[in-house]
């Protein structure tokens, strides 16, 4: 294994034998970072294999695979998070060592730190071809909108703002508030980080956008519209779902009309985020309600499809439909092959850093609950996944917020909120 010095605190090498590991650490290394997607070639060790060599030999690990033709700045980031929580050098590898500099290179050129006519040359210094990156860096820049995704990882949930870097315009699509069911505290920490980046980056919001009532976290909508005044959507059929909910909540004075929004969305409405134009899907199954954003490029297909490794998303809540799913799954995956899809959650499968960006055609290729599939089998496969899942743990919860918009319980006349939920009214508890 060629070891390539790249500074102090990096070394970058192609894959390395599992047993010299403890061999690193005796010089001073201090975690591995892993970029290769498990199953590139036989007798690759694997994720599992070196999170085990590396926990063997005191070595910190963190798993960031990519393809090649598929970096997203979400790895970007989590490969430069595991390099900032590094104590000491790192070691970074891929199968040729290609892939971890392109990484490094990437974000170093993100933050400001090196300029893009300076990579060849970097990579040339190492005997490290980083012409791929030259041509990550140059599609960046050509991308309409600009999306930015903030990852939760308390609730797996994806929150983004979405930029017309013509105008500085934005919409935000799914934002959280915070809840802490434990100790029943709310926190803005969410939205808050959101509005930072907005004013930060000098974007002036649109639209707040939900694409459905959440089952596993509160929507911000109300908070963030209190704040800057931009206007609430969210699907038409928001109302069946509250006409639903009022059922299961014995909510006698719930308003069940989508008067706590501004807009509701219906298939094929559209809308401005600057000059781009945003378009809407109705994709019902994950609930009644759910709709797709369609803004420039991208597509914002919350809980549809996640990642490619991840499959789909559950379909048996209240008013859910694995067959109605297949079908909204379908309509998304007619959009053109390079359409950027935007995911609703993703919960780091296997360890892997979180991720939330892929395209149709990659989810068409690679998607195992997707690829090569039939209606049949697909809702025989998600309804048996289906009854294997407890009720997420904010279900009850999050709904009597969700479906007025984000707004809490109104205040009781201590001044406190309550929330409140109805006894053996869902099914799926594990016990
Ligand atoms: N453990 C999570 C589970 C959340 C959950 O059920 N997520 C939904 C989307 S809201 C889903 O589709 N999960 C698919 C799966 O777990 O396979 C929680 O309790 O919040
Ligand atoms: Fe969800």
């Amino acid at each position: 294994m060629d070891l390539v010095e790249i500074d102090d605190h990096l070394i970058v090498s192609g894959q390395p034998d599992l047993a010299a590991f403890a061999d690193l650490a005796r010089k001073g290394v201090v975690a591995v970072i892993n970029a290769r997607p498990d199953g590139e070639e036989a007798g690759q060790p694997g994720n599992a294999a070196e999170a085990a060599a590396a926990k063997a030999g005191g070595l910190d690990y963190a798993f960031v695979p990519v393809a090649g033709s598929a970096i997203t700045e979400a790895d970007i980031r989590a490969f430069q998070r595991a390099r900032e929580e590094a104590r000491g050098p790192i070691l970074a590898h891929c199968k040729s060592g290609t892939r971890a500099l392109t990484l490094h290179v990437l974000g170093e050129v993100l933050e400001g730190r090196m300029e893009q006519d300076e990579v060849l040359a970097f990579g040339k210094v190492h005997g490290i071809d980083l012409s791929g990156a030259v041509r990550w860096l140059d599609r960046d820049k050509a991308k309409a909108p600009y999306v930015k995704g903030f990852h939760d990882a308390r609730t797996g949930s994806i929150q983004y703002v979405v930029t017309d870097p013509a105008t500085k315009s934005c919409a935000v699509i799914d934002p959280i508030l915070d809840f802490d069911e434990k100790s029943g505290s709310t926190s803005t920490a969410h939205a808050d980080a959101l509005l930072d980046y907005v004013r930060t980056e000098g974007l002036s919001i649109e639209w707040i956008l939900d694409t459905h009532p959440h089952a596993d976290h509160f929507s911000a909508a109300h908070y963030l519209k209190q704040k800057t005044g931009a206007p609430t959507a969210i699907g038409s059929h928001v109302t069946d779902v509250q006409k639903l909910w009022k059922g299961i909540y014995n909510w006698p004075e719930l308003a069940v009309d989508g008067s706590q929004w501004d807009r509701l969305f219906s298939e094929g409405d559209i809308f401005k985020v600057g000059t781009l134009e945003g378009r809407v899907i109705f994709s019902p199954g994950h609930t009644l309600a759910s709709i797709t954003y369609v803004i420039g490029d991208a597509a914002f297909v919350h809980d549809t499809i996640f990642m490619p490794d991840s499959g789909t998303a559950r379909a048996d809540f209240p008013g859910g439909s694995a067959a109605v799913l297949w079908s909204s799954i379908q309509r998304i995956l007619s959009l053109p092959d390079e359409t950027r899809l935007f995911t609703g959650h993703d919960y780091e499968p296997a360890g892997r850093n979180a991720k939330w960006e892929s395209t149709v055609g990659e989810q068409k290729r690679s998607n195992p609950h997707l690829a090569g599939m039939t209606e049949e089998r697909f809702v025989a496969l998600r309804e048996a996944r289906d009854r294997t899942l407890p009720m997420p743990k904010l279900i009850l919860h999050a709904l009597q917020v969700n479906i007025r918009g984000g707004r809490l319980p109104e205040p009781e006349e201590n001044g406190r909120r309550y929330l409140k939920f109805p006894l053996n009214a869902l099914e799926g508890a594990a016990w």
